[in-house]
């Protein structure tokens, strides 16, 4: 029998959590193989709650589930981790801006960095889904300069998935047949879903789609604005696509892509493609087996994808001003 993985995941009582752990224990995200130990954190009103989803994980019987370590301590919540997801933010509130909700997210990513860099074990992966994920990411990266750069993860996942969906959708083709699609920037409506470099059954999507102004148009829309579709349609936001874009993330990370594929993770920026170095911008990323991975940097972008780029990483940019007193050292 292998040594459990830890996994932390923090927002543990919350929807896409709730989505999310139950695959977990079931050998879906690191494999059917593979013990888990859970530390899941929460804050101290939804500790009741949380109880109630221990009680169920207990009730599942599962066999790969090795201990749960129940929490509204980030350091008892970091202690050993392995992989810490940090599902857990407050939400957007009536009337609040976007940097009303950096400003007031902020501060949790400063306090669970800083538990990250004290507390977690020396191969720690932390993977950001609260949002503003790329600035929350970004903000726990400077609170935990122990951990490398190379370890660090914001989530564009899902919106890698919804573009995949969107274009087997139009081209009636099927889903496995889509590959080499990026997501660049940041996760939010000024990401830039790439269907320049994207292929069909192995051939360019311009070539398989024919419609540029669909590609260029509705096709990027509807991938950015996808969020709020499903708010618009379910009254709440997704939660079983986020949980299951969570699961995609690790495990690619952990079992690599596949070959001649790529996904999309924002990561640390190294300068690639011109998008300022230390941001944590969504970038093409092959991961080998194992999970060493890199940036895809053999991209030629034309002015249409340049020009997308450049006005999702003047978001980062800006978004980096509103916090930049939370980036510590
Ligand atoms: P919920 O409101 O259902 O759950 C969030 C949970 O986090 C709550 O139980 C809350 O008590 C907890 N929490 C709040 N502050 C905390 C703290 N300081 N420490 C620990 N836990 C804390 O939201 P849910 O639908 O699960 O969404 C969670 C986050 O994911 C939100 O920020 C949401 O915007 C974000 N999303 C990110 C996505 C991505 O692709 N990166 C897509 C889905 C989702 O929108």
């Amino acid at each position: 029998m292998k040594a459990p993985v830890r996994v932390t995941v923090t927002g543990a009582a919350g929807q896409i959590a709730y989505n999310l752990l139950f695959s977990i224990c079931n050998g879906d995200m690191l494999g059917a193989d593979q013990p888990v130990a859970l530390n899941l954190l929460e804050i101290p009103v939804a500790m009741n709650a949380l109880e109630g989803v221990a009680l169920e994980l207990e009730d599942c019987a599962f066999p790969l589930l090795a201990e749960v370590v129940l929490t509204s301590e980030p350091e008892v919540a970091m202690r050993d981790t392995n992989w810490a997801i940090l599902v857990g933010s407050k939400p957007r509130g009536k009337g609040m801006e976007r940097g009303d909700l950096i400003r007031e997210n902020g501060p949790i990513f400063v306090e669970q960095g800083q538990a990250l860099d004290r507390a977690s074990a020396d191969d720690v992966r932390v993977l950001v889904v609260g949002n503003p994920c790329n600035t929350n990411c970004l903000i726990a990266k400077h609170n935990a300069p122990r951990i490398p750069d190379e370890r660090w993860f914001a989530m564009t996942r899902l919106d890698h998935n919804r573009a995949m969906a969107q274009l087997a959708a139009k081209s009636g083709r099927p889903v496995s047949s889509i590959t080499n699609v990026t997501i660049w920037g940041n996760h939010s409506a000024t990401q830039y879903p790439d269907f320049v470099h994207a292929r069909i059954e192995g051939k360019p999507v311009v070539g398989v789609v024919p419609d540029r102004s669909w590609l260029e148009g509705d096709f990027i829309t509807r991938v950015q604005k996808r969020g709020a579709e499903v708010i618009n349609a379910r009254g709440k936001s997704s939660a079983a696509s986020a949980a299951n874009a969570a699961l995609g993330h690790v495990q690619d990370f952990t079992f690599g892509t596949s070959e001649g594929d790529w996904t999309s993770a924002a990561v640390v920026s190294d300068g690639s493609y011109g998008i300022p170095e230390g941001l944590i911008a969504s970038f093409p990323i092959r991961v080998h087996p194992g999970g060493a991975w890199e940036i895809v940097k053999d991209l030629d972008l034309d002015a249409f994808s340049r020009e997308r780029i450049k006005k999702t990483v003047q978001e980062l940019q800006s978004e980096r001003e509103v916090v930049k007193d939370l980036l510590g050292k």
